[in-house]
């Protein structure tokens, strides 16, 4: 599925992107699901377990930033993220053993759909090596003018950057005067419909405002080596093997010698990164009125 060249290519820079890995039916059975998920959240006027809302969300014309976990909200997501093109190049990036971290669906819709801050995945869930990466599977056709996510190579292989306020509570952003250049260098993920692109979880990355007249959903999974324990730990370890993609158990974790920061005391503002990063002051990206 990918080549020796994109392996490289991943360890050197970070981040690629893999054209059209989902198959046509499975973007149109996974978007069928979505708009459902959409219109259910006309039920709601706050944030719920699956529903992040965008600021201006009513009832009558609901506004959902993102889904939260998908993976536990319909089959569809997981049979995704198990399909055999994905683990076939997920292997090759960080395997052989695989465990699901986490799911979520950014939905940027079209003209107002919220940017998120530059960051790195791993300030958030920092494990006992870095083998882990997020899949950033495109359910739009994806240019400059929608949204689309920016990283920047070789960042993968730097500090962890600090991610907290000045009042020392996690924000989950970084302050972009300290990243001018690597923001310089960003390069965009961009691509037709069902492609993927797959990002280190040390890569500096963000996303503006999606200021154009389409959608661009972004279906994120973090997928870690089996070997790779959260140092935050293991509340149920049955549920922790459940989200096993390939491989058995792992009781011995694999230790790194890697940056670390724990994302505590906890950000002020908890349900979801949109969240977290409203509280600073330090923005980058313009957000709709
Ligand atoms: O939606 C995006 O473009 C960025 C997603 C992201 O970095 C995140 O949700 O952690």
């Amino acid at each position: 599925m990918i080549s020796e060249q994109q392996v490289q290519a991943y360890k050197r820079d970070g981040v690629i992107v893999v054209p059209e890995v989902l198959d046509a039916g499975t973007l149109a059975r996974v978007r069928a699901v979505i708009a459902e998920l959409v219109a259910g959240a006309a039920k709601t006027t706050e944030h719920t377990d699956v529903y992040d809302l965008e600021p201006g969300h009513t009832p009558e014309n609901p506004r959902v930033r993102r889904i939260k976990a998908p993976q536990k909200v319909h089959p569809i997501f997981d049979e995704i993220v198990r399909s055999e093109p994905v683990i076939a190049i997920l292997k090759k990036l960080i395997g052989p053993g695989l465990r699901l971290h986490g799911s979520k669906l950014n939905m940027k819709s079209a003209q107002y759909g919220s940017p998120v801050e530059w960051h790195q995945d791993w300030a958030f869930y920092p494990h006992t090596n870095d083998d882990i990466l997020a899949i950033g599977v495109l359910l739009d056709d994806c240019d400059l003018a929608n949204g689309p996510m920016l990283v920047t190579p070789g960042t993968h292989t730097r500090e962890v950057w600090n991610h907290h306020g000045e009042d020392g509570y996690f924000e989950g952003l970084i302050d972009p005067d300290t990243i001018k250049d690597e923001i310089g260098r960003a390069v965009p993920c961009m691509g037709k419909a069902g492609s993927m692109s797959f990002h280190h979880v040390r890569a500096l990355h963000g996303s503006a405002q999606n200021t154009s007249d389409r959608p661009r959903n972004l279906l994120l999974y973090e997928v870690a080596a089996s070997d790779a324990w959260p140092l935050a730990g293991v509340k149920d370890f049955d549920e922790f093997n459940s989200r096993l993609l390939t491989g058995d158990p792992v009781i011995v974790p694999r230790m790194a010698d890697v940056p670390i920061r724990m994302p505590l005391p906890p950000a002020k503002r908890q349900g979801s990164i949109y969240e977290n990063q409203a509280s600073s002051k330090k923005s980058y990206f313009t957000r709709a009125a």
